[in-house]
């Protein structure tokens, strides 16, 4: 089974993840994951904490001379914010003066403050806001990272762009896999429309001056996925269900849509249903459109698969929305320490990784072997199978 794991706390001293399931023989490049990294980190809007922080990643088991083993590969990533931190988020008991404890009493709507305090009878909100801080998304994108180096084997691509931000432009983008494919690594917000991206950016600075923060939304698009992955046998099989579990994972992810998802709900099924065709000399199914997003029926078809998420803005708002102290029951400002405008360019490399690491489970699944050569003659048996059909 090919599934993955995240530990670690925002200002605790590292992050810590667990891949299993990759085949044994695949070439792995720590570098490839230290560039997702970057990109993570990358884009405007982004506050203090991305200044502090390198992220780069260790691997410490599961590869041997640049090749997995198949044996869980296990990496380790610094928060180098940990030396500011470490009488807070020791993990041993430890004395520390109230007035440098740091203790959180003033929730934060819309974070996880409240609602986690009262579930696991935290009095310090921080026991709850470190683990619930994006920073998590950091582990999860190295764990990515790797995902794609084995989607790279069978030639599936991944990439994220930036559709609106904050409501700009009115209508979401509509952008091409050759378009997104060209934005600049350096693009601000990751955004194909540059007049659109200069508009966003000066919303961002717009909101910053007012303390306030904006959400957006991102779509995360696969080429080179062979039909056939996920199911419409049981309802945990569809793989639609299953990519929008893996966004809608993602903190402040409020909505995922699957093609013209959101759009189709207004329109005549003539308008929306990708007609099909067929191509002799390519021995292959053809669309015209691909509204589906590449996935009917829970299974993708070949086409492009393209996933949207729906971020809110960010709950941590430097001029703070009203609340309540959780020891004295008044009225108080959340509490407010640093925080970023807005996320949404991370966001869509965070999409990236989930929806690389929902493909790779799909893959293992349905193409299995213990080593990459297995996999690869599993991979390549079904493809003549489809010539054939
Ligand atoms: C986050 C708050 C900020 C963000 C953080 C997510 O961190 P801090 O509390 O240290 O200022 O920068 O995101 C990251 C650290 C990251 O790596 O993306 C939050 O509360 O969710």
């Amino acid at each position: 089974m090919f599934r993955f794991t995240t530990a670690g706390e925002s200002h605790g001293r590292m992050l810590v993840a667990i891949v299993e399931g990759l085949p044994a023989g695949l070439a792995c490049d720590v570098e490839l994951i230290n560039r997702e990294l970057a990109r993570r980190q990358w884009g405007y809007g982004r506050g203090g904490r991305m200044k502090i922080e390198r992220d780069r990643a260790e691997i410490v088991s599961g590869v041997r001379h640049g090749q997995t083993l198949g044996s869980p590969v296990a990496l380790l990533l610094e928060n180098r914010d940990w030396a500011n931190w470490t009488d807070v988020m020791a993990t041993e008991a430890r004395d520390v003066a109230p007035e440098r404890a740091r203790r959180v009493k003033r929730p934060r709507p819309g974070h996880a403050d409240l609602a986690g305090g009262q579930k696991f009878g935290a009095r310090d909100l921080r026991d709850v806001l470190e683990r619930a801080s994006a920073r998590e998304t950091a582990a999860r994108v190295a764990c990515g990272a790797l995902a794609k180096q084995l989607l790279t084997a069978f030639d599936v691509e991944i990439r994220s762009h930036v559709v609106q931000l904050g409501g700009v432009p009115e209508c979401p983008l509509e952008i091409s896999w050759a378009e997104i494919a060209a934005i600049p690594d350096d693009a601000p917000l990751r955004c194909a429309d540059t007049d659109a991206q200069a508009r966003m950016c000066a919303l961002i600075d717009e909101t910053k001056r007012a303390g306030d923060t904006l959400g957006g939304i991102f779509e995360v698009v696969a080429q080179g996925v062979v039909p056939g992955l996920g199911a419409h046998t049981s309802w945990d099989a569809k793989l639609d269900g299953r990519l929008a579990q893996a966004l809608m994972s993602i903190p402040a992810v409020k909505a995922v849509a699957i093609g013209a998802g959101v759009e189709a709900v207004s329109l005549p099924g003539s308008q929306v249903h990708d007609e099909i065709f067929y191509d002799d000399a390519a021995h292959a199914f053809t669309r015209e459109t691909n509204r589906a997003g590449g996935l009917e029926g829970g299974i993708t078809n070949g086409a492009e698969l393209r996933v949207r998420g729906f971020l809110k803005p960010i709950s941590t708002l430097r001029r703070p929305l009203r609340s309540v102290d959780i020891d004295t029951k008044q009225e108080e400002a959340a509490a407010f320490e640093r925080s970023d405008v807005t996320a949404v360019p991370a966001a869509g490399v965070i999409g990236e990784a989930m929806v690389a690491l929902t493909l790779a489970a799909a893959m293992r699944e349905k193409f299995g072997g213990d080593s990459l050569i297995e996999m690869r003659r599993n991979y390549d048996g079904y493809c003549e199978q489809l010539r054939n059909y």
